[in-house]
């Protein structure tokens, strides 16, 4: 792969702060862009999966600037392409059947991905029914995978890597009231090789140390930070995942 997203030496797995530019405050960018980092963040994800009100150009810049560690932008559409990034998360949302997210917006982001010269990391995209009907579900009009049908989510995980990509990432939704179990990591664990990403509704560094032991390579968390004035609560989750 291009390096920008690989577990560190010695390390169980990764630790990826998610930014959400409409929910940070464009003042606060850099000193909690810098505390996430010294807290032993090992990436920032960029993105909403709602359209963003905030200009995202200016915020990714001002994470960009505040940061040494990757940036890799997580886009809901191909509107949320900027070329303030490292990287991009080339999302295909699998566990779904609407064409506009399995291929529509990939063609309307290509050429500019390709301008911008923006790392690409291919990424299959399983959505897991959490218990609510998430923001990802509403916005692209697709159901999750049921979380009980747990051959049925290692199918799509197969699936993805059959066709070539090169991460799974495993989503409850931002917020997610359950997040993906460790059941299901060690099942998709156990049948795929390449890295495997969770998140949504991640809120304990003692439930994330659960998910890295099932076989996560790498954290995602995002709200739990939203929602504290404790920037450095990364610390908390890096210990226990690391
Ligand atoms: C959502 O996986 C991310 O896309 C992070 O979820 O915001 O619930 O941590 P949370």
């Amino acid at each position: 792969m291009n390096g920008l997203l690989v577990k560190k030496e010695g390390c169980k797995s990764g630790l990826i702060v998610l930014i959400d530019p409409d929910k940070i405050m464009p003042d606060d960018v850099a000193s909690k862009i810098r505390i996430y980092e010294e807290q032993g963040a090992d990436a920032f994800f960029f993105g909403s999966s709602q359209p963003v009100k905030n200009d995202i150009h200016s915020i990714a810049k001002a994470v960009k600037e505040s940061t040494h560690i990757p940036l890799i932008l997580f886009p809901g559409s191909s509107e949320q392409v900027t070329p303030h990034a490292d990287g991009i998360l080339f999302i295909t949302l699998i566990s779904g059947r609407n064409p506009d997210y399995l291929i529509e917006h990939h063609v309307k982001a290509a050429p500019f991905v390709k301008k911008l010269g923006l790392k690409v990391l291919p990424t299959a995209y399983l959505l897991i029914e959490c218990g609510y009907r998430t923001s990802v579900e509403r916005v692209s009009r697709t159901q999750p995978l049921p979380a009980a049908n747990i051959p049925n989510i290692v199918a799509h995980a197969l699936a993805g890597e059959m066709i070539g990509m090169r991460y799974v990432y495993l989503e409850a939704g931002s917020g997610a009231k359950n997040p993906v179990s460790p059941e299901i990591i060690r099942a998709v664990r156990s049948e795929i090789s390449v890295p495997l990403i969770v998140g949504g509704g991640i809120r304990t560094p003692e439930y994330a140390a659960k998910l890295v032991d099932a076989g996560a390579d790498f954290i995602v968390i995002g709200n739990i930070l939203e929602k504290s004035d404790n920037p450095e609560a990364v610390g908390t989750f890096a210990e226990a995942v690391k």
